[in-house]
């Protein structure tokens, strides 16, 4: 039905009639869409159960990802493109009258993650269909997604993300499938011929219903599933007799509450909270998953000792960390194994990364919440540290502090993190840095105990969403110079490198950024009512707002920008155009403050006469995947300006990069690999170095009004929060900003990089000013971009870590 323009109009307007009742004429929109859907799914159907029967007949060892996040973004144009048939798609509806770019904005984004580790996972999910591997996504199918962004008066407000209210083409209900999950309870020990005996009474029993989502790969015919589950109530209303109001109002409330673990994202990130809801999400994900997996697996018939063998379940940070001491329970209640069998099973199961070293992101489960919810899991947990504080006081027996410091359960708290590693065959960071962070400080006494779990993945990206997707003028113009061997194989990119020379490659590099360009314009045109110079730079820091993140560090420069043009209007700028976009956490009220003070500069900058033509600032609200892929290829300079040695990695540094924007940076999480591939001359790096940023932390020296009183334009534009002028904000303290870099002596070191910022922004402006260098750095960038394709890391993850290999080629036909 796709094979060409016709055959596809022909089943489309078929499916018009049969399914809708409704003839091309009265054809909306959402219709259009809703049709694609269903044909790709019926494309789609045949493909997806032969990629399971082939999986189920040569026996796979089956990868899961199990993940609190999948931060997907659309499918229509993705799955289309992955099948190949988006050309015929985009020409046939052209044919009927229809613009394909407003058809995919009829989709409603899944967006159920908070930021990177949410998308990695859907990057992942991507690679794993596309290079055949057998890997599966297994999450919580949230009602509400990450909540919708709206700015009123320079403030955020957040708005419920009801993404599934027109219901979701692309997902499966499989109520045969569904699982049962129990909470609370008591447990009973008893004896039976010899044996102990746990049976949890009086527990709590839910359903979890899957709703699987099919992960096409692209190229060939292969098919993954992504499996999230939705929490619904155990109790058949049918049977149940219900005494009175009382009894009534009981059950309604036992349904609400069933309800509520599957209801909503909890929209902060990298800052725990001990909520016992999330408790009860993390086990809900954790305890449905592993059932559903080993039922697969027992249909093999083979003994639990070959679970390692053909299940590889992987847990993206500490989130399902739960699923460890399940595993055990299971085997053990359930399966009859002893301690240590099933021990050995489990540990050669499970693998784990981490995705943060800031230490208020660690999750610390307060002992008393997971002994009442989970009671035979937290008697897991107890034994599990039991034996292994016996295991370091035999190892280190004069050093009882290290026993406390490495502990499961101290202080009366869960640590999740330690229970991951501990419970685990690898332990993986994201980025080189990072990982070397892991092993020589977070985790240094681990890493001594278990050197060899210890290894490095640095994050990916897929180029099929990020390249050939968001910014297909890039990917023809990349193709009709080296040809389309890059898209199977992405660092073939590097084809592109003796390009960079070339004039007219170089000015259709530009020109298809001015076209990005113009679109994102016409965008905010119509969404906020600006206009936008295309000629001047865009800058672009699109991220979650977070301290370490430094939005604070670009407002600044901005004001100090501005100060500059004040104080000498007739000087010649090379014009500059700022775009932020960033969802704070709601609580988080001093990020909240940040995306005030931007609006509030904002608003100085914009409406200035003497700005004009030098100087723009944006905010574009609700940050999201879609609004990602609108911005990114649309970027000269991409922002990553966090404190050395906190991102991880970043995952947005590579996808600017594979669109050709040249990246200002601190050399922090994946951006010490970038400045590697990329060398001094392609990438502008400034600001602390981490080893130098740790010394601060450890031995002090930093004096943050050091930094106020000796350089004037930081006492400058630091006065300027909090005093009457352009930046002055009546409803809302800026004092908070100015007291969090002054008296709480700026954590971020925001102050004392502000100079080598400014010094390297300025190189930024001469830089632009010769465009056909600029344009040959571009052409670099994109060149050595394929690195940062996360094909490159899921087939690391699959050699190092899962032991997998593609399935082949006996899909196809
Ligand atoms: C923590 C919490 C705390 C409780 C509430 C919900 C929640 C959700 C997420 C997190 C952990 C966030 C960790 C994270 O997103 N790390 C990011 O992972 C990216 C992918 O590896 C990486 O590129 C980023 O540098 C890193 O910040």
């Amino acid at each position: 039905m796709f094979n060409n323009t016709e055959l596809f109009k022909a089943a489309f307007i078929e499916q018009l009639v049969s399914r809708l009742g409704k003839s091309l004429e009265e054809a909306t929109a959402g219709d259009v869409y809703q049709i694609l859907g269903v044909l790709v799914r019926e494309r789609i159907g045949r493909h997806w159960a032969q990629t399971n029967e082939t999986y189920k007949k040569q026996q796979e060892k089956q990868v899961y990802y199990f993940s609190m996040e999948f931060l997907i973004g659309r499918l229509l144009g993705n799955n289309l493109l992955n099948l190949g048939v988006l050309d015929t798609v985009r020409d046939g509806l052209l044919d009927l009258g229809w613009d394909f770019q407003e058809i995919e904005e009829q989709e409603q984004e899944a967006g159920l993650g908070n930021g990177g580790l949410g998308r990695l996972a859907a990057c992942f999910l991507d690679s794993l269909a596309s290079l055949q591997y057998a890997g599966h996504g297994c999450g919580i199918r949230y009602k509400y997604g990450l909540f919708e962004q709206k700015i009123v008066d320079g403030h955020q407000v957040e708005l419920p993300d009801n993404w599934l209210q027109k219901g979701y083409v692309w997902e499966e209900r499989r109520a045969d499938k569904r699982i049962e999950v129990s909470f609370w309870g008591r447990v009973e020990i008893s004896e039976e011929n010899g044996r102990t005996i746990f049976k949890t009474a009086d527990d709590e029993k839910i359903w979890a219903v899957p709703y699987d989502i099919p992960i096409i790969g692209c190229g060939r015919p292969h098919v993954n599933t992504l499996r999230l589950w939705s929490a619904e109530s155990a109790v058949d209303p049918a049977k149940l007799r219900v005494h009175g109001e009382d009894g009534y109002y009981k059950f309604l409330d036992y349904n609400r509450s069933v309800e509520s673990i599957s209801e909503f994202l909890y929209p902060d990130d990298s800052r725990y909270e001990g909520k016992l809801l999330r408790l009860k999400q993390q086990y809900f994900l954790c305890a449905a998953g592993l059932q559903s997996v080993l039922r697969t697996f027992e249909k093999l018939g083979l003994p639990y000792s070959q679970l390692p063998c053909k299940v590889a379940i992987h847990i993206n940070d500490t989130h399902p960390t739960l699923t460890i001491p399940e595993l055990m329970r299971i085997l053990i209640d359930e399966k009859g194994y002893g301690w240590d069998e099933a021990w050995d099973i489990t540990i050669r199961t499970v693998s784990y990364t981490n995705h943060t070293l800031l230490s208020e992101a660690l999750e610390k489960w307060p002992v008393q919440m997971v002994r009442e919810l989970l009671p035979r899991v937290y008697m897991i947990i107890e034994e599990i540290n039991k034996r292994f504080c016996g295991m370091l006081l035999e190892r280190y027996p004069s050093q009882p502090d290290a026993v406390s410091q490495m502990a499961i359960i101290e202080n009366d708290q869960v640590k999740m993190a330690h229970l991951a590693v501990v419970g685990s065959y690898s332990v993986n960071g994201v980025a080189r840095l990072h990982t070397e962070l892991l092993k020589q400080d977070v985790m240094k006494p681990f890493y001594e105990l278990f050197p060899h779990r210890f290894n490095n993945k640095t994050n990916g990206i897929t180029h099929r969403r990020w390249l050939l997707h968001a910014n297909p003028e890039l990917g023809v113009a990349i193709s009709e110079s080296i040809g389309t061997a890059w898209i199977e194989s992405p660092h073939q990119l590097l084809e592109l490198e003796p390009f960079k020379d070339d004039p007219a490659f170089r000015d259709k590099c530009m020109s298809i950024k001015r076209g990005n360009k113009l679109r994102l314009a016409e965008y905010i045109r119509q969404k906020q009512g600006a206009s936008v110079d295309p000629d001047s730079i865009f800058d672009v820091q699109v991220k979650r707002l977070h301290g370490y993140k430094r939005q604070l560090m670009n407002i600044l420069h901005i004001m100090h920008l501005y100060n500059d043009i004040k104080d000498d209007p007739a000087a010649e700028r090379v014009p500059r155009t700022y775009i932020f976009g960033a969802k704070a956490a709601p609580g988080y009220y001093l990020a909240k403050c940040i995306i005030k003070l931007i609006h509030v500069v904002a608003d100085a900058v914009n409406k200035d006469p003497q700005m004009k033509g030098k100087l723009q600032v944006l905010f574009l609200e609700n940050y999201s995947v879609s609004l990602a892929e609108k911005i990114i290829p649309a970027a000269d300079v991409s922002e990553q300006i966090s404190t050395a040695g906190k991102e991880a990695s970043g995952t947005g540094n590579m996808k600017f990069m594979m669109n050709g924007a040249l990246t200002i940076g601190t050399l922090d999480g994946a951006n010490v690999e970038m400045h590697q591939l990329l060398g001094d001359d392609n990438i502008f790096l400034f600001g602390l170095r981490s080893e130098e940023v740790q010394d601060y932390y450890k031995y002090g020296g930093y004096l943050a009004r050091d930094m106020y009183e000796r350089d004037p334009r930081i006492k400058r534009i630091i006065d300027q929060l909090v005093s009457p002028g352009p930046f002055c904000c009546h409803e809302l303290e800026f004092g908070v900003i100015r007291q969090s870099l002054l008296d709480h002596n700026d954590e971020f070191f925001v102050l004392r990089d502000f100079g080598d910022y400014a010094k390297t922004q300025a190189a930024v402006d001469r830089a632009y000013l010769n465009p056909q260098a600029w344009a040959a750095k571009s052409v670099i960038n994109i060149a050595r971009s394929g690195h940062f394709s996360s094909d490159r890391t899921i087939r690391l993850y699959a050699s190092d870590i899962w032991k997998i290999q593609p399935v082949g080629r006996q899909l196809e036909g």
